[in-house]
This record gives structure tokens, sequence and C-alpha cells, in this order.
């Protein structure tokens, strides 16, 4: 009786590093990464098994104002984590709130869950400007733990992982042990493509992209994978593509390992870019992509 499982968002605004700490939790890259703001679109589960916990995460997209369907796609995936859950991480830089986290200790407000604080990259913070930023917050919601941590150097995860089951339910497992995320491979893979074209794009290409998987063939050798990256406009599709095909080889070859990793198996990775002219406004495509 003494076991506890539950749930528990990660929440912030974008780019504070929700998912390098999922993944860095996990011991596993199951959610992509980007140096660049709203990386994450969909809600993703990934599960950490202890001996006497299981901790069912969700990491959410970063909460910024739409301006777009896709983007309030990515909004309503956030709203529903922080409502399914026991525990709310609710992630912020080393600095002091910015407006984008202000606007979301506002909707904490009118919450009854219990919320931690998670101080991210302190590992590129001044050692004097931790406790300042604790100060602040401190006066500006009543948090059940403050935890500076860095997601990136694994700095602070225990304390922080050690804190997290203090609030869980005492239940039994939800999940049988050997599943780590509820994220199908297929799902996976396209996003380890979109992880690159973030990688290698700039300017507004990363926000008009979307992977879609085509076909996947698997043989006792081999995996056959086709999938289709769309654009908005056909410009973008030649930057993609880059001169003589040489960013969309780079981009389609460090995928390719990715994925290879995750299946355990070898992979043929065959990719298309097309054109769907405003998709991120366009319900019927917006579904068929997965949003
Ligand atoms: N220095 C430092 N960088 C970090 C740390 N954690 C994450 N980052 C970097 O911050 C950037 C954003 O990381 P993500 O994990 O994609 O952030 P996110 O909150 O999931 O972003 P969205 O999905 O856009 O909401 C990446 O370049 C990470 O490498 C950290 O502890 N220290
Ligand atoms: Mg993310």
């Amino acid at each position: 009786m003494s076991f506890k499982c539950g749930y528990v968002a990660l929440i912030g605004k974008p780019n504070v590093g929700k998912s390098t700490l999922l993944n860095n939790i996990l011991g596993e890259k199951i959610s992509i990464v980007s140096d660049k703001p709203q990386t994450t679109r969909n809600r993703i589960i990934g599960i950490k098994n202890l001996p006497e916990a299981q901790i069912v995460f969700i990491d959410t997209p970063g909460i910024h104002k739409p301006r777009h369907k896709l983007g309030e796609f990515m909004l309503r995936e956030a709203r529903e984590a922080i409502e399914m859950v026991d525990l709310i991480v609710f992630m912020v830089e080393t600095e002091t709130p910015k407006d984008a986290d202000l606007a979301i200790i506002e909707k904490l407000k009118k919450l009854t869950k219990p919320v931690i604080l998670a101080i991210n990259k302190i590992d590129k913070a001044d050692k004097g400007s931790i406790l300042p930023v604790i100060d602040v917050y401190n006066h500006l919601y009543h948090f059940k733990e403050i935890i500076p941590i860095s997601a990136l150097k694994k700095d602070g995860i225990d304390i922080l992982i050690e804190n997290i089951k203090k609030y869980l339910p005492h239940s039994p497992k939800l999940y049988p042990d050997e599943i780590i995320t509820d994220q199908a491979e297929r799902f996976i893979a396209s996003e380890f493509i979109r992880e690159k074209i973030m990688k290698y794009t700039g300017d507004e290409i990363p926000y008009s992209v979307a992977v879609d998987i085509e076909s996947w063939e698997e043989s006792e050798k081999l995996i056959k994978i086709k999938a289709n990256i769309y654009v908005e406009r056909e410009g973008q599709k030649i930057i993609i593509i880059g001169k003589k095909g040489e960013r969309l080889k780079k981009i389609a070859t460090e995928a390719r390992l990715d994925i290879e990793k995750l299946l355990g198996a070898k992979v043929f990775l065959e990719v298309w870019v097309k054109v769907r002219k405003k998709w991120r406004e366009r319900d019927i495509l917006l579904k068929s992509l997965g949003y």
C-alpha cells in the first residue's frame, strides 16, 4: 500500500527545457529538443519506474499566445494535460519572471493542484543570481517546493524526483514496467525528422513544417520508412532541400541515425518535401497531420 503512482505535467513557456528534462529523467530520447521555441506540439507521456513509485510525466507544448490553428491545438494540449494530472511541475529559467511566466502563474492561481517550481538552466547562471530569483517566485505564488536544476547537466534531478514523489497519490502502477511512452514508434520517428529540420533551418521554416510517415515496412534485416515533409510555400521547400539536395540529405541522415537507435534496427529512410498551402490554418490538414 505504500506504492505511489500519479500523473505529473511539465509545463512552462516555450524553450525552458521541459523536453530535455523528460528525456534525461527517462534516460531515453522520446521528446524532441531544439534551441528554438515551440518545439513540442503534442502531449507526450514518459513513464519513470522506481522501486517505490511510478511517475507518469506529461511533456507539454510551451504555453504561448497562439497565432494560428496549430498554436491553438498546442495550447489545448497543454491545458488538457494540466487538467488531468495530480501534480504540476512549472519550469522557468534562472531569471526574473517574464510576462509569459507571470501569465502562467495567473492560470495556476485558479487551480487547487500542488505545483512545484523547477528553476532550470542553473548551469549557465551566476551562483549569486539564483537566490534572488527564488525569492521573487516565492512572493508570486504558494509553490509546494522550489528546486533549482539543470536538466541538461542532470543537476538537481534526484532532488526533484524525491519531491515529486511526496505529492503523488498512493496507488498501484497504471502502466506495465516495459512501457516508457504512449507514443507510437511512427510518431517518434516523424518527430526526429522534424527535430533535424528545426536544427538546420531558421526564420519561419521550423514552424511551417509538419512531418508525416507515409509507409513503414519491416523485414528481417531492414525497416523501410517513407516520410513526407510538408511546408507552406515553394520557397521553403527549396531551402529545406538545399543546394544539390545537401541540406535534406543531412536532415535525413541524422534523423535516420536517431531512428535506428530508437528501434535498434537498420533503417532505410526516404524523405520527400511537399507544399501544403496554409496547412497550419486548415482543419482538415491539421487533423490529417495529427494536430
Ligand atoms: N544551458 C542549459 N540549456 C538547457 C537546459 N535545459 C534545456 N536547455 C536547452 O534549452 C533549449 C530548449 O530545450 P527544450 O527541452 O526543447 O525546451 P522545451 O521547454 O521543451 O521547449 P518547447 O517544446 O518549445 O516548449 C535547448 O537548446 C536545450 O538544450 C539546461 O539545464 N541548461
Ligand atoms: Mg518541448
